[in-house]
């Protein structure tokens, strides 16, 4: 096969440009009158700057790379199913952190991973309002502005800050097990827990060190694709809830500095198995 290291290079040069010039249309979008509406659930929030965003990224991206495909949030919500191929795939999330940019709470990202041969080659996520830029490629280090990032070296619990989401769901399931994880087993033993709206910049915190483990349920492959590249190449593990690999399209993570910190939160876990039909939104053009 081609050797496309260069290639793949070049790739996230052009990510980089196309979040930065995604993060600026956010800001933007931020001043101004926000158009909100639902999709699933009266808590999943949309604005009409998630579909402008979107569309910049895949209009530009796929400009420069007309032979690739795309995943994104919002051009998913037509239907279909979240594909990943062998075939160089960018993986985005416009907004990630709607319900706070309609708020205006600051965690806000633009999110830009990918995929070659079904493995994850780069990760870009941009934090709209304080301009952090992270950045990861597959064997060459993760960085913020530049700077290269690692993660937390805890190993205790006891010693933790563990970040978690809720997500847009609030029917009795997913609230019991939600607050049996956080109230039974996992609040008790670490030093806090902390739910901030945006699952990759909650990522990128386990990458930077910041916080000592991360879980969540019901997160879509745009929410984790370009953040799990970040992790490891801070020197972290992402794993699936039951201990075994990451799937992309699993709907669930477990993201901590250390496999002892992951695993001690992967046995605390009380499961929800998503079905893989749950994926409600995705489609591969
Ligand atoms: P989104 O903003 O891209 O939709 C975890 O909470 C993830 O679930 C977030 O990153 C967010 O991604 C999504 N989400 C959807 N609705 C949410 C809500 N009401 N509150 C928090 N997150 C929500
Ligand atoms: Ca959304
Ligand atoms: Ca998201
Ligand atoms: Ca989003």
């Amino acid at each position: 096969a081609l050797d496309c290291n260069k290639c793949w290079a070049e790739c996230l040069d052009v990510a980089v440009e196309v979040a930065l010039k995604a993060g600026k249309l956010v800001q933007v979008a931020a001043k101004q009158e926000k158009n909100v509406s639902t999709k699933s659930t009266p808590t999943d929030l949309v604005t009409e700057a998630d579909q402008q965003v979107e569309d910049l990224i895949i209009s530009t991206l796929r400009d420069r790379f007309p032979s690739h495909k795309f995943i994104g949030e919002e051009a998913s919500a037509a239907g279909g199913k979240c594909l990943l191929t062998d075939c160089p795939t960018w993986i985005i999330d416009p907004i990630d952190g709607t319900c706070n940019f309609v708020h205006s709470f600051p965690m806000v990202a633009v999110s830009i991973g990918f995929a070659v041969n079904n493995e994850l080659e780069f990760g870009v996520i941009y934090h709209c309002f304080d301009g952090t830029l992270y950045t990861a490629r597959k064997g060459h280090g993760a960085f913020c502005n530049g700077i290269r990032i690692h993660v937390s070296k805890e190993k205790d619990v006891s010693k933790a800050l563990i970040l978690t989401e809720i997500g847009a769901k609030r029917d009795q399931d997913t609230l019991n097990i939600f607050s049996g994880n956080i109230m039974k087993f996992l609040s008790a033993p670490a030093h806090g827990i902390r739910i901030i709206g945006s699952s990759t910049l909650a990522l990128c915190l386990i990458a930077t060190g910041s916080a000592e483990a991360y879980y969540q349920y019901g997160l879509h492959c745009w929410d984790i694709a370009a953040a799990a590249v970040i992790i490891r190449e801070a020197g972290g593990v992402v794993m699936d809830t039951s201990g075994g690999p990451l799937d992309l399209m699993s709907r669930r993570v477990v993201a901590a500095g250390t496999n002892e910190m992951a695993n001690y939160i992967v046995h605390q876990l009380q499961p929800i198995n998503y079905e893989r039909d749950d994926i409600d939104q995705g489609v591969q053009k």
